[in-house]
């Protein structure tokens, strides 16, 4: 975790509710009664406080607390949101019993928010795979299991709703070293399709019929984004026109956040091998205005080929609006 993120902890961990004065109190009450009335759909104030004694310990955890969590907590989330979450921690330590995402997220409520903990595939969020003409045997699509979702040789996660607003896209990403041959050119490749309708060639190799792609290619390694409209490609930027190199080792998870103003792309990442370089200056950038039909977000991998099957586990998507640009 960063100095800053340790820093914020310990500052909550060592808060003592006497130090506040009554003015701040006040203030905290009725933050928190404003944050009851757009209604609680997040863990309770248990997940993030529990007392001991005159000190509060915390565990820190947007979605069930892993390590991993909390690094993209200390990473991702902005200042402003560190800052409420901090009003919101200090405040539940006096006021026990109401949900801390009520408050916490009053400022930055998800549009979309899925942990894929319970084992099973919400449809309520997510459409059913796309209905392709079958070439092999193996299996192809999405399974929600051990507190993550898994892509299997072209899986698809394509949301039910669409996005007009301008939004920030962030999720985990783990892709598998499955290939047989051990060959780098068949490792894995994640696209992540904004502005799509959601449709889906039913011929092989399936790929997306139109959308905005954010391709990472494991083997190059390099990123991409690229516009598909009309059945043409056309590629917006590369990050290898800047010469940057991407190692994304298999079975390690990487934190990705893609924000959409309606006129800019921005990708932003973070990795064991990449480092904190690009989580808060992007990756790659390019500018592309609206001109496409659907507005659904879809998250899928490679497909099976040559003999050899692909896997990416996804975990902790979230889809919140931001400010438009223009
Ligand atoms: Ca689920
Ligand atoms: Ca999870």
């Amino acid at each position: 975790m960063t100095d800053e993120i340790e820093k914020f902890e310990e500052e909550l961990r060592s808060f003592r509710p006497r130090d506040l004065s009554d003015a701040v109190r006040k203030r905290i009450r009725d933050e928190l009664a404003a944050g009851e009335a757009t209604g609680d759909q997040s863990p309770s104030a248990n997940d993030l406080v529990g007392t001991s004694g005159q000190r509060h310990e915390l565990g820190f955890g947007l979605a069930g607390g892993a390590q991993t969590q909390r690094a993209w907590f200390g990473r991702f989330v902005s200042t402003r949101l560190r800052r409420a979450l901090t009003i919101a921690a200090l405040g539940l330590a006096l006021l026990t019993g109401i949900g801390w995402t009520t408050w916490a997220f009053l400022y930055d409520p998800p549009l979309l928010q899925d942990d894929f903990n319970d084992r099973s595939f919400d449809a309520n969020l997510w459409m059913p795979q796309p209905e392709v003409d079958r070439r092999f045997k193996e299996p192809m699509g999405v399974s929600e299991r051990n507190r993550y979702l898994k892509l299997v040789n072209r899986g698809f996660l394509i949301t039910r709703r669409e996005f007009r607003e301008s939004i920030s896209l962030s999720f985990d990403w783990s892709w598998s070293e499955l290939s047989p041959m051990l060959d780098p050119l068949y490792a894995d490749i994640l696209t992540v399709a904004l502005r799509t309708t959601g449709n889906a060639s039913p011929r092989h190799p399936y790929e997306i019929s139109d959308g905005l792609l954010v391709v990472f290619y494991v083997w190059g390694p390099f990123m991409q984004i690229r516009q598909r409209l009309d059945g043409q490609d056309t590629v917006l930027g590369s990050t290898e026109d800047a010469g940057l190199k991407l190692p994304i080792p298999a079975d390690e998870w990487h934190k990705i956040r893609i924000t959409d103003d309606g006129e800019t792309i921005s990708v932003y990442m973070y990795g064991p091998e990449i480092g904190d370089r690009f989580t808060e200056k992007p990756l790659l950038q390019v500018r592309c205005p609206q001109k496409f039909e659907g507005h659904h977000i879809a998250i899928y991998n490679r497909e099976f080929l040559n003999e050899t099957p692909h896997e990416s586990l996804i975990d902790n998507v979230v889809v919140r609006a931001i400010p438009r640009k223009h």
